[in-house]
């Protein structure tokens, strides 16, 4: 297994996304860092991601062909854990992976060089969160009111991971795509996605080969979208906002 051959496990750092990339240098494939709490955990465009103790934060160096679909590859990964403790997980493009509707994991993928650091943020055993989260997040012992064994759930994801990147290596990419689309809560559903200057809306068709979205936007035209803020929105609402004029 190339997945976790290489463990750097740490009871406190302030991201493990930054500690593995100071390891970028001499890392091998699929070196893992773990820790335990995270004083400085961080989401996309550096946004704070709440990380005490409880939580699976760790951080995978890749060196795919492919970094496109790490997303992908990641997230089924989360779900495929899961299942073997027959919990659900939903998937919500482009990084965050949902338990009844609310947020217990996300993604945050860095190009560095060859590399991909593949940040995962797990809400396993974490018993609330701080108000401003409250609504939105949630961790696997809110929702099924038990404690998980760390080590265990770590272990399984990182058997998954290496499952699915010997998938992805091998080229099996609609393998993996399938199982994103087993997985996800978005099919069909209307969205609205912020990309830099403009918002799109539009009705979910697929995922790409690439790992994009697919929409269809209101006036039956079809979009694929690589990167983006995605909202699930009512296509009526969506619809207006988007011809609001600005101040209106
Ligand atoms: C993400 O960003 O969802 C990616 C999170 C990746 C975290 C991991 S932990 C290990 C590794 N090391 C790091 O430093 N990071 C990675 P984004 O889609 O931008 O979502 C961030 C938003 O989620 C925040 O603005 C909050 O609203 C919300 N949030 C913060 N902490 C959360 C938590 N623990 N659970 C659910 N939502 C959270």
């Amino acid at each position: 297994m190339i997945i976790g051959s290489k463990l750097y496990y740490e009871d406190e750092v302030d991201s493990t996304n930054i500690y593995a990339k100071s390891l970028l240098k001499t890392a091998s494939d699929g070196t893992i860092v773990l820790a335990d709490l995270q004083t400085a955990g961080k989401g996309r465009l550096d946004r704070p991601w709440y990380s005490p103790v409880g939580g699976i934060w760790m951080s995978v160096i890749l060196k795919p062909e492919k970094p496109n679909l790490i997303p992908v590859l990641t997230s089924v990964s989360l779900c495929e854990t899961f299942m073997t403790y027959d919990i659900l997980l939903g998937l919500k493009w482009p990084n965050d992976v949902t338990l009844n509707k609310k947020k217990v994991a996300g993604i945050l993928c860095e190009v560095v060089d060859q590399s991909v650091i593949v940040g995962i943020g797990l809400n396993l055993n974490i018993k609330e969160f701080p108000p401003e989260l409250r609504h939105t997040a949630t961790s696997v012992f809110i929702e099924t009111k038990k404690s998980f064994d760390k080590m265990a759930v770590f272990q399984m994801l990182c058997k998954e991971i290496d499952y699915n990147y010997m998938m992805l290596k091998g080229d099996h990419v609609s393998h993996l795509l399938t199982k994103w689309r087993h997985y996800t809560i978005m099919l069909g559903k209307d969205v609205m996605i912020e990309l830099p200057g403009r918002k799109v809306t539009g009705r979910v068709l697929d995922i790409s080969s690439d790992g994009g979205l697919v929409i269809m936007k209101p006036d039956n035209t079809i979009e694929r979208i690589l990167a983006g803020d995605c909202q699930l929105v009512s296509m009526e609402k969506a619809t207006r906002d988007d011809h609001a004029k600005p101040g209106t």
